[in-house]
């Protein structure tokens, strides 16, 4: 490697000094201090300028201090921005009007964050389960699947497989059945062992899991079985929703509706935290006063800001974006591969992508790819060790992806064998 890795300011040590002797040590970032964004850019504290390759989680699918979010923000919060839900406000009633209608739903529940929402429809499930379905008290299964992240909580990390979420956080949660992503036989053997499962919560794609793209018509063929059992199809798009695969949502790619439809990060455009259960009268009027909610859900800023998030979405075409970029993304990606053996598989759908490094996932290679990614001015991050997830903005231009494009393969020819 003939290049000399990028040295860190001193301005920058000494902010990463300070996360690392007064915070929590739960990350492990990329080495990069960033102060500003706009669209697709972010700078660090020394004005040197990236292209963000990661949208925080595909949460700023809508760019980066969108002006028409933030302007939505910035009124609301001088007007009014927390009531509770123990008094009406004038934001929510036309932003649960507007959620629904976008998506096609009787009703939303509206939560913060992603976690909250996947227990909100944890909860929603169970109960449906016991008030409609007719399942015994206690009994009610929800079917996982192996690898899946929905989030952090107790509940949540109960289902995971993942030996460093899990481990010593017990006693877990009881009531889910995990099984293999994209085999339906298995989802099948399943639906038919027992009467008391409730539901199937599934990641139309598995992000974390490095952006595993199931077979075509899983999904379509889940939701029937689904259907055939009474068992509620339960889709976490918190990071797959909101144009990020090239549709609105990920579930469209396949024309399926879910029962009961999560969303969060990109709802908001990542100025806020926002997050939302989706779903029709019968499964959403289970739940009555008192049995859920949430401080902050609802409030009039998230309000206002979703609305203007969701609107930017709609009015310039992000989801048309993502899937025209994304194909020319994973061309080019594909040609890089060609090329240079360290790419040994390009996969993804609309601009939710990944590049599978040719090491093993317990190799930094690809962690110092990153890191030359972002000497280049590119920032990304690597999923399970081997693979680099490529996640941009979707207001990203076609010229601007070319760049990257070169930056991406610039980088990796240093690392050639
Ligand atoms: C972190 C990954 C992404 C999610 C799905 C629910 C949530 C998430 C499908 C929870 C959150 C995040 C959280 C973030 C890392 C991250 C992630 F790498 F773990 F998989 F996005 F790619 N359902 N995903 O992906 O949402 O409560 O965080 O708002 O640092 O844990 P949240």
């Amino acid at each position: 490697m003939e290049q000399v890795q990028q040295i860190l300011s001193s301005k920058s040590n000494v902010l990463i000094e300070k996360e690392n002797k007064y915070g929590a040590h739960n990350y492990h970032p990329l080495p990069v201090v960033l102060e500003r964004g706009e669209g697709v850019h972010v700078w660090d504290v020394d004005g040197k300028k990236y292209y963000d390759f990661l949208s925080a989680y595909s949460a700023v699918n809508q760019g980066h201090c969108h002006p028409k979010i933030v302007k939505a923000m910035v009124d609301q919060a001088q007007t009014l921005t927390l009531t509770s839900r123990a008094f009406y406000n004038d934001k929510l009633g036309n932003y649960e009007e507007f959620v629904t209608k976008f998506f096609g739903f009787d009703k939303v529940l509206p939560m913060n964050t992603g976690a909250e929402a996947v227990e909100t429809a944890i909860k929603l499930c169970r109960k449906w389960a016991y008030e409609v379905k007719g399942v015994a008290e206690h009994e009610a299964q929800i079917i996982v699947c192996e690898n899946n992240f929905h989030g952090r909580t107790t509940t949540i990390i109960s289902f995971s497989n993942d030996e460093s979420a899990r481990k010593n956080f017990g006693p877990y949660t009881a009531g889910f059945i995990k099984i293999e992503y994209d085999n339906l036989d298995a989802l099948e053997k399943v639906l038919e062992s027992s009467k008391n499962i409730a539901g199937f919560l599934v990641e139309p794609i598995q992000g974390e899991a490095g952006v595993y793209v199931p077979s075509e018509g899983y999904l379509a063929k889940a939701k029937a079985l689904c259907e055939k059992h009474n068992v509620l199809f339960i889709a976490d798009e918190v990071q797959t929703g909101i144009a990020r695969t090239g549709k609105l949502l990920a579930v469209h790619h396949e024309n399926v509706q879910p029962d009961i439809l999560i969303l969060g990060k990109a709802i908001s455009g990542g100025v806020y935290p926002v997050s939302a259960v989706l779903c029709n009268d019968v499964i959403m009027n289970v739940i009555k006063p008192g049995q859920h909610g949430s401080t902050f859900g609802g409030n009039p800023v998230a309000a206002a800001v979703a609305i203007a998030a969701l609107e930017v979405v709609r009015d310039e075409n992000l989801s048309e974006n993502a899937e025209r970029l994304g194909i020319i993304l994973r061309n080019g990606l594909n040609d890089i591969a060609k090329r240079n053996n360290l790419i040994t598989l390009v996969r993804g759908k609309g601009l939710l992508n990944a590049i599978v490094i040719n090491c093993d996932e317990e190799s930094d290679l690809a962690w110092e790819i990153c890191l030359r990614f972002r000497d280049y001015g590119l920032l990304a991050k690597p999923t399970h060790g081997n693979k680099i997830r490529l996640a941009p903005p979707l207001v990203i231009t076609e010229d601007q992806i070319k760049d990257c494009l070169a930056i991406i393969e610039k980088a990796l020819n240093d690392f050639k064998k």
